[in-house]
């Protein structure tokens, strides 16, 4: 099969990753198919194999021409290694290149391809006047579409009223590469004392309203020793920078940008907050959970499909910035709670989202779709 997805920092471009890398664990031939390596993807392992899209610029095009780059890089590799189907993640524009791919093929080739629809795709870029009716297209025309959450897939219905079956199989961890050890880095690299460390894991784009994190962590530190890790690179980074001087709090807070290895990282976490304004599922908070950190986060979108209120994390209202400065400090000031809710955490990640579980119904879906 061939996997198509964003490969720089982003929840799609991980889950893709980390599918392909467990389907090619579970035997299958697995070709990437991006304009670069993905992050986190070891193409040296068994069964993995990338290829390159490559865009040539010439003066004429202002805009090059990515998708049909892309689309000519699908057909040639799906014919070459005589793949039986495309996993596209994230509609625009893999969705519409996947559909290109599969007309140039037929009828010599048979190729089916499978979007999964990850969350911006649809209800920020998705439903711009720009791309609206060409990602409609592109849901109608697709052999099989998933969606990460119960809530996207309803999203994706009522704005775009399309009739396919949006088969909801959502985002998944490993819990056996996730986990609470905390073997690989210590909280002594961060802090000293007692302070209580508090994360925050995003691509600071403005719908993760990162700059919450840091009003959020001056709030608590009125009654609570804590510090702020705030891991990943985006557009609101040096804004926050910039509050967390304003704030007063910076030597309280570290930035410590794009990490390779977030499994090692989250494990020194008391409290992983994630303050945004929408969210399909939020993979972030699902990797903290397995590594048993509590998330703090908002009740939007597919979260609560993720967390239960008060069982294995909170969930406040967006921008009620005491309301989640208060759910942290619950946390991280009483010993016991802390332990009882980043077990839950740990046991919801294990029994609803780990791979064991989520990979089968890939597959099952698969079957479905090249079956069909
Ligand atoms: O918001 C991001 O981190 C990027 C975005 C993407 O598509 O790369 O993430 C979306 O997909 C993730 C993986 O399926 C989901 O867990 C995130 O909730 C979703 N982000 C949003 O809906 C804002």
């Amino acid at each position: 099969m061939g996997i198509t997805c964003y490969p720089t920092y982003g929840g799609s471009g991980i889950v893709a990753t980390e599918l392909g890398l467990e389907l090619a664990a579970r035997g299958h031939q697995v070709h990437f198919i991006s304009y670069a390596n993905p992050i986190r993807l070891d193409p040296g392992l068994p069964r993995i194999n990338y290829h390159e899209v490559e865009v040539s610029t010439y003066p004429l095009f202002q805009y090059p021409p990515y998708c049909l780059a892309l689309a000519s890089r699908m057909a040639e590799v799906a014919e070459n290694y005589d793949l039986d189907l495309l996993h596209v993640h994230y509609a625009i524009p893999h969705s519409i290149s996947a559909l290109l791919a599969q007309q140039m093929l037929a009828p010599r080739h048979r190729l089916r391809f499978i979007t999964t629809l990850h969350g911006t795709d649809i209800t920020l870029v998705g439903t711009d006047p720009s791309y609206f009716p060409i990602t409609r297209f592109s849901i109608e025309r697709s052999n099989g579409i998933t969606s990460i959450s119960t809530y996207l897939q309803q999203e994706t219905v009522h704005v775009f009223g399309v009739g396919n079956e949006i088969r909801v199989i959502p985002n998944f961890v490993n819990c056996e590469t996730y986990h609470p050890d905390r073997r690989h880095r210590k909280a002594s690299e961060f802090v000293s004392g007692g302070a209580k460390i508090l994360l925050h894991l995003s691509n600071f784009r403005p719908v993760k309203r990162a700059l919450d994190c840091i009003r959020i962590l001056a709030k608590v530190r009125q009654q609570e020793a804590a510090h702020l890790l705030m891991v990943g690179d985006g557009p609101d980074r040096s804004p926050a920078q910039r509050l967390a001087r304003e704030l007063g709090v910076e030597s309280h807070v570290t930035f410590l940008g794009k990490q390779d290895h977030v499994e090692r990282l989250l494990p020194v976490g008391h409290v992983l907050l994630l303050p945004s304004r929408l969210e399909s599922f939020g993979l972030a908070a699902l990797e903290a959970m397995a590594c048993g950190v509590v998330p703090v986060a908002t009740n939007v979108g597919g979260v609560p499909e993720l967390i239960t209120h008060g069982l294995d994390g909170y969930l406040e209202q967006p921008g009620d910035l005491d309301a989640q400065a208060e759910r942290v400090v619950e946390i991280i000031s009483d010993r016991t709670h802390h332990q009882k809710m980043a077990a839950a955490a740990r046991q919801t990640a294990l029994t609803r989202f780990s791979t064991s579980l989520i990979i089968p119904r890939y597959e099952q879906y698969y079957s479905e779709i090249l079956g069909s």
